[in-house]
């Protein structure tokens, strides 16, 4: 026992033990206990004669409870119990009155004492991983709390005093099944806390507003003050033309049947009401019936919206095949998941019986289809039960009756009516119509983004050059893009749109639809966020469009066969999907522009990564309409292969919600045609088996080979960075000796890139809203560079006044951006504070500088090099000199693969909060936030956010400014250095879900024009 003792600590981890030697109980004296890792079932009563303890450490045994004495350690503040077997805490638990953090993670606590509630000095609450189902309303008495983990468990709401804990920066609700928020949660998030609520099931329209950040949805909560039930939904009409959409509206509408009527020609929207068939109260069902002309057809399912009703109207003269029923189905199903709702309603009724395979499409279209509902517009045969079946699938839609404030209504109406004289109003204008219900510049934006997200305007606040333009005729739009994906000239030449043709397609048309030149650049730049085309060289004044390049593969440098040469890796995936999905590779031509190698085709494309010292090429190609095959060549291809691949789960997920698909691995064995599903093989790699044989050729293969390219994320974070160290410096020692240097300086370049993006992926799942690189520095003494490393380490750091440097994130480029440059003064607390998050920082930091001499294609300059080693060895020497408490840290054991552990989360949140407080308007010196192709979101400098965001097209015939701009100060559209965007958080939208509306694909399913011309 008394070797065990150390300085007022007794250590017993990993021992194996199952009960605890009696004679604990005489050390009384005793202030820490670590008893981690072993095999105790309890806890001896003699505990409680360990009353100096203030840590108590008992994590990963197998203790089912607690013995009441644990109330004797009046001093203990630190209680760790993570991963035993506890069903209850005892009340005594109530009297450590001392205690600031409690850490309870996996165990199986479904109900927490009330005497819990009067640990008024609690800091950090763990009880992430239990069996909660309720939180008591007394959370709201332990005012000290600074971080609440809550997540999987089965809490299904959250207590308003929620909102009492006014020290709280840290909110955990993940994996629960919470479907509202109160209000008051609003309290905690016009704070900032750092808050999650990922796979809860959320009621509309909080899921949008989450995904589109804290302030959004800070500021939705915070306008339920006066807010009132909601009943609405939206109706969207589908089916070929002339099948009597448009009189099906009419007979709904109880109008009168008007034979030969005209087609329609634009998008119509008419409001229909309905009674709610439970409830005492009217739903208004605003029905949208898209124009006749079939060439736009395509265009419809852009507007497509998850959260809404479809009636699918054929008519059964002319026959299911005709009428193209299951192409519609899958059509709305592709594009708004598999929680789509369809009615099917065959007309011209009165005549013939509607001859279709109602159980056969049901089978085909699980949970889809409500019902079929067969009507005559002409007699009004069927409308009345047509008429309460919409009313049933409304009243069920999950936006029902949602709480919204009347005057957000009243602003979105004022917008919306006006969308049949104006197919687009200014921003101006639109803060204009919500100033006028007293919306508060928040509220705005969210509303904006809420309509967009909702599929009922088309709003891009975070892009310089479209968020001065709020669309609110979709079709409008659509139209637009049509004429040029059918403009006969641009087809011709391969999809290489000559800007100064736009003039003729927009403007100067004989018939059909004309659009002022004003208009011009912001087409241009829709279609470019729609992924349909992107800008060639800018001073040729062309774009590519991608879904009109020419059918035949050109020559290639390589294919899949190709015999590969020595020193290169191949990684290959075949993603199967199960339905075709139109414009596939179109969207990963323009998504990799920047990788583009000028060689592509209507089924594939061929890649080089743009970084040449990564000499990574990659071949995609779809196969028989299904099959995709993406493969990666370099010395090193992991970085561009996950890239890659994330970006086509990423735009899948996004685009195709409803769509499955299987990632499968080739048999290597030269010849075979085996393949083996990727889940299977992460399957039984979890499952402790090495090898796996192929059904086609008999060969076992080693999983982990199979594998390789796919490993990512198998090897825990911090150790992968080591590794990479030793490697740099071994590359270091070696230059200018060793063969072959170069070639190992190119693979070493890679991997670390590959590396850097894991670290921000690890970085984003904890806080995405502000940027996470930094290196601190000490100014000089009197004026000049700064302080010198060296002559640092001699130095004593007072903290008077500490440097932060913040970095843009830009792949391969990473590089302090000077403009971000805070003066921290007197800020001690603060440091210490961030120092296990800033040691995590350096590690990463270090492999982003490159190596200079040995590889072509590096991009900076030798001078800013030096200048990043020597920042980052300054950080160096003052991390060392921050007091970290690391100490805790490394007795944990095994660290979190793919995560950041808790104080280093802690600190990175940290350093969050210190930004914030810095910077109240959070400009972060103009850096700002975007989206890679690949999905994730990183913070730019201004010089690389260009490549990102390039701003509106310059075209051929300069436009005047857009109307609506004189407005805003002549001037909207510029935007001051250091100046905010509408909201620097921009949106997380399209990095989880995407969004289904509005994604234009614009594949025609039918071509247009014959292929041939
Ligand atoms: N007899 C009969 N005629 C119909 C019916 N529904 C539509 N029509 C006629 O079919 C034509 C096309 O209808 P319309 O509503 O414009 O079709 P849409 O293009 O799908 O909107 C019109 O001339 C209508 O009068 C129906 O149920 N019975
Ligand atoms: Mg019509
Ligand atoms: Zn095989
Ligand atoms: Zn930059």
């Amino acid at each position: 026992m008394e070797r065990a003792r150390r300085d007022g600590y007794v250590r017993f981890s990993g021992w194996g033990l199952q009960s605890l030697p009696a004679a604990i109980s005489e050390l009384g004296d005793l202030e820490r206990l670590y008893l981690i890792h072993n095999r105790l079932k309890s806890l001896p009563p003699g505990l409680g004669h360990l009353i100096n303890l203030t840590e108590l450490d008992v994590r990963n045994n197998v203790l089912s409870s607690l013995p009441k004495e644990i109330g004797e350690l009046r001093k203990l503040e630190e209680l760790y119990l993570d991963d035993n077997q506890i069903t209850a805490l005892p009340p005594e638990i109530g009297q450590l009155s001392e205690l600031r953090e409690l850490d309870l993670d996996g165990n199986k606590i479904e109900v927490l004492p009330s005497e819990l509630f009067r640990l008024r000095n609690l800091e950090q609450l763990d009880l992430r991983n239990n069996r909660l189902t309720f939180l008591p309303a007394e959370i709201g008495h332990l005012t000290n709390l600074r971080r609440l983990y809550l997540s999987n468990n089965r809490l299904k709401e959250l207590p308003p005093e929620i909102g009492h804990l006014t020290k709280l920066d840290k909110l955990e609700l993940d994996g629960n099944l919470i479907t509202e928020l109160p209000r008051e949660v609003a309290q905690l998030l016009s704070r900032s806390i750092s808050f999650s609520i990922a796979r809860n099931p959320l009621a509309d329209p909080l899921p949008d507003l989450v995904s589109r950040g804290i302030d959004a949805l800070d500021a939705y909560l915070r306008s339920l003050e006066d807010a009132v039930p909601h009943y609405e939904a939206k109706v969207l009409i589908v089916g070929e033309g002339a099948v009597g959409k448009t009189s099906l509206l009419a007979a709904l509408k109880d109008e009168k049947f008007v034979k030969n009527r005209n087609t329609t020609h634009g998008l119509e929207i008419h409001p229909l009401l309905f009674n709610h068939p439970d409830l005492d109260s009217e739903m208004t069902v605003r029905a949208w019936d898209f124009g006749g002309q079939e060439v736009y057809r395509i265009t419809h399912q852009f507007f497509f919206s998850r959260r809404a009703l479809y009636i699918l109207v054929w008519n059964a003269r002319k026959g299911q095949e005709q009428s193209e029923v299951e192409g519609w189905l899958s059509r709305v199903r592709l594009r708004v998941g598999h929680d789509a709702r369809a009615i099917l309603v065959p007309t011209h009724c009165d005549e013939r019986n509607p001859e279709i395979d109602f159980e056969q499409l049901k089978q085909s279209f699980p949970n889809m289809l409500s019902g079929q509902f067969p009507v005559d517009n002409q007699s009004g045969y069927g409308i009345s039960e047509l008429r309460s079946e919409i009313a049933k699938e409304a009243a069920n839609l999950p936006q029902m009756g949602r709480m919204l404030s009347p005057r957000w209504i009243a602003a979105r109406d004022d917008v919306l009516a006006r969308y049949q004289s104006e197919p687009q109003i200014s921003w101006a204008d639109f803060v204009e119509a919500c100033k006028s219900q007293h919306l508060d510049e928040e509220e705005t934006i969210t509303l904006a983004e809420l309509l967009h997200d909702l599929g009922h305007i088309i709003y891009y606040g975070d892009d310089e050059g479209l968020r001065d333009i709020v669309v609110l005729n979709p079709e409008w739009l659509t139209k637009a893009i049509a004429y040029v994906l059918e403009d006969a000239p641009t087809r011709e030449a391969n999809g290489v749109l000559d800007h100064a043709r736009l003039r003729t397609i927009w403007q100067d048309r004989i018939e059909g639809e004309v659009y002022p030149s004003r208009h011009h650049p912001y087409f241009l730049r829709l279609m470019e966020k729609f992924d349909i085309s992107y800008r060639l060289e800018e001073r040729e004044k062309k774009s590519l469009i991608a879904q009109l390049v020419p059918h035949s593969r050109p020559v290639l440098p390589w294919v899949f066969r190709t015999p590969v040469s020595a020193n290169v890796r191949v990684v290959t995936l075949v993603c199967k999907l199960q339905e075709s999905a139109p414009g596939i590779v179109a969207w990963l031509t323009v998504r990799h522009h920047n990788s583009s190698t000028g060689k592509h085709w209507r089924n594939g494309v061929f890649l080089r990564h743009p970084t040449s010292a990564y000499a990574s090429e990659a071949l995609i190609e779809l196969q028989q309409d299904r099959r995709l095959i993406m493969q990666v060549r370099a010395p090193s291809p992991d970085l561009f292969f996950n890239v890659l691949r994330d970006s086509l789960e990423h735009m899948l997920r996004g685009r195709w919600p409803g769509l499955r698909y299987q990632f499968l691995v080739p048999c290597p064995t030269p010849g075979c045609t085996g393949e083996f599903p990727l889940n299977g093989l992460l399957r039984r790699r979890e499952g402790g088996s090495a090898t796996r044989d192929c059904l086609e050729c008999d060969h076992d293969h080693d999983i982990s080979v199979l594998l390789t390219g796919f490993n990512t994320g198998q090897v825990e974070i911090r150790s992968h960075l080591e590794a990479l160290h030793e490697e740099l410096d071994a590359i270091h020692a070696s230059v200018g000796r060793m063969e072959g240097s170069v070639q190992r300086v190119e693979v070493f370049a890679a991997q670390s890139a590959d590396s850097l993006r894991r670290v921000l992926k690890v970085v984003s799942a904890e806080v995405s809203d502000c940027p996470r690189m930094f290196t601190l520095a000490l100014p000089p003494r009197n004026t000049g560079p700064l302080v010198p490393a060296a002559m640092l380490r001699e130095r004593r750091l007072t903290f008077q006044l500490v440097y932060l440097t913040l970095w843009c994130e830009h792949p391969g480029e990473w590089h302090p951006w000077q403009p971000a440059t805070y003066e921290l003064k007197q800020e001690r607390e603060w440091l210490v504070r961030i120092a296990p998050y800033a040691n995590f920082v350096l590690k990463t930091l270090r492999l982003a500088v490159p190596i200079v001499g040995a590889v072509s294609g590096i991009a900076l300059p030798r001078q800013t090099v030096d200048d990043l080693s020597k920042r980052i060895e300054l950080m160096k020497v003052l991390a060392e000199k921050l007091p970290a408490e690391v100490e805790r840290q490394e007795r944990l054991g095994e660290l979190p693969k793919n995560e950041l552990t808790k104080p280093e989360g802690q600190a990175l949140r940290g350093l969050r909060s210190l930004l914030f407080k810095y910077d109240e308007n959070r400009s972060f010196g103009d850096l700002r936030r975007v989206q890679a192709p690949s999905g994730e979101l990183l913070w730019v400098c201004p010089r690389h956010y260009h490549e990102y965001d390039p701003g509106l097209p310059e075209l051929p015939n300069p436009p005047t400014r857009f109307q609506g701009l004189e407005s805003n100060n002549g001037d909207g559209a510029e935007r001051v250095a250091g100046q905010q965007t509408p909201r620097q958080r921009t949106s997380e939208k399209q990095e989880l879900e995407g969004r289904p509306d509005h994604h234009l694909t614009a594949v025609p399913l039918r071509p247009a024009v014959p292929e041939n011309t």
